[in-house]
């Protein structure tokens, strides 16, 4: 039987959460029109004012926000309240330039955790089950948004946050973790160590994860749910939107509902910001329609996946995303070819590789050169020259079908690429160098 959190919400027809969402979005522009004169300045630019926006059918009017603005904006200008009505800062890790900074009243935090907990739930969570949340804690939003919701279901919540691998193994056997919250990297990694230790999936009681934070391949979801003997379900979200819980899965496991009461999605097209009908391919962008510290109207994501507007099997009417396939700032150009770094993974996973890999890219002679290492499994390792050049070939094989591309392919040894307890970096372009 499939368990929600808010049923009245995530089951409510499509209709009702229509005219819920026109009456949200006009509230919101209003909001942000007499709040944050940054955004206020970029709709009299492009001629708008709150009273062209009677619903979604208007949103399309809307000027953007880009994480350039974000960063224009830094670090208050874009607060929809002020200072003394906020309760909360989170951060981005800033690797890619100027940390990106949001706000939170306590009104928005309820409704974060809120959105946390129906993903706990989706996931088979109950007061009955002890959450390990080992999601960085901190700036970082993995930690605080899944432990939020973990008290809100009424789970015994372990805040271990990420790190010290082995103890959190000792903590899942000890205390009996029925629910596991991190990174996929890092899940894999946890399964890894298990192994080593001569654990294997019945000697812990976990029985689902709440996996998210980076780009994960279906395969990858395979090996982690075989190897912690478990449910693996995906979660997405952004900093700039409250954190985890803007989507996530159900047991349908094909898609994350996204929190539409929450959040309006659409889909653009990355080059000329058009809206692509429905069923395409192109970069997200989302307005949140209930925040009220940070309040983001039409949010360009970089994240490139697809909606699908079919009924689910598990009763929610909520729009579902695919995966995404990676952020339009990571898909690599290289000779001209598109390339995400999932496509790599799943060629890599379903030759029986482990997602132990990183990508690197250079130019040499003004042509890119593309090379992938990954690590052998233990069971691979060889010093058998000929059968490590085999295995070499096979793979080259299998990414040109994939890409397109020729690739070269370095195997290493297991445990030579360094592993993440948070989100894995796995890309090395040294042409922006
Ligand atoms: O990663 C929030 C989060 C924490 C989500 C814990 C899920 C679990 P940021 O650090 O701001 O926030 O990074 C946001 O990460 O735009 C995507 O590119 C990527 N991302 C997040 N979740 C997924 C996912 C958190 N499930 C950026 N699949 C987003 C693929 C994801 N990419």
């Amino acid at each position: 039987m499939e368990r929600y959190y808010q049923p009245e919400i995530e089951t409510m027809s499509r209709d009702e959460l229509r005219a819920l969402q026109d009456e949200r979005l006009v509230k919101q522009v209003k909001h942000v029109w007499d709040n944050v004169p940054y955004y206020r300045a970029k709709m009299e630019a492009k001629g708008v004012t709150p009273d062209d926006i009677k619903g979604v059918a208007d949103l399309h009017k809307l000027p953007f926000v880009t994480k350039a603005d974000l960063r224009e904006a830094y670090p208050y200008g874009l607060m929809g309240k002020p200072k003394r009505e906020c309760v909360r800062i989170h951060s981005t890790s800033g690797t890619t330039g100027k940390r990106v900074m949001a706000f939170y009243t306590q009104h928005d935090v309820d409704l974060w955790e809120d959105c946390c907990a129906r993903a706990l739930t989706a996931a088979g969570a109950t007061s009955e089950d002890v959450c390990q949340v080992a999601y960085g804690y901190g700036l970082f939003t993995g930690g605080a948004g899944l432990h939020g919701g973990s008290h809100k279901v009424g789970c015994l919540t372990i805040p271990i946050s990420s790190g010290n691998t082995e103890r959190q193994i000792g903590f899942m056997q000890d205390l009996s973790s029925t629910i596991l919250c991190c990174t996929p990297s890092y899940a894999a990694y946890l399964g890894e160590t298990m192994k080593e230790m001569g654990l294997g999936p019945n000697d812990i009681p976990l029985k689902a994860g709440i996996f998210g934070a980076e780009a994960w391949s279906e395969e990858m979801r395979q090996d982690i749910q075989n190897t912690l003997g478990i449910k693996a379900y995906d979660i997405y979200g952004l900093t700039e939107l409250s954190g985890p819980g803007v989507a996530f899965e159900c047991s349908a496991q094909n898609g994350m509902h996204i929190n539409e009461d929450h959040f309006i999605a659409e889909i653009i097209d990355p080059d000329t910001g058009e809206v692509l009908p429905e069923g395409s391919k192109g970069e997200l962008v989302f307005t949140s329609i209930t925040k009220e510290a940070f309040p983001l109207l039409r949010y360009r994501t970089r994240d490139i996946c697809q909606l699908n507007y079919e009924p689910c099997s598990c009763g929610r009417t909520h729009v579902k995303m695919r995966k995404p396939m990676g952020r339009s700032d990571d898909m690599l150009i290289i000779r001209g070819v598109n390339v995400f770094p999932s496509q790599i993974e799943t060629v890599l996973l379903n030759h029986g590789y482990a997602a132990n890999y990183q990508i690197i890219v250079d130019r040499v002679n003004h042509s890119d050169t593309l090379e992938v290492r990954v690590e052998m499994t233990p069971e691979m390792f060889t010093d058998n020259l000929g059968a490590i050049d085999k295995r070499q070939k096979q793979l080259v094989e299998g990414l040109r079908s994939m890409l397109g591309l020729s690739a070269k392919v370095s195997l290493v040894a297991p445990k030579s690429i360094v592993r993440s307890e948070g989100k894995a970096v796995r890309i090395i372009d040294k042409r922006k160098i």
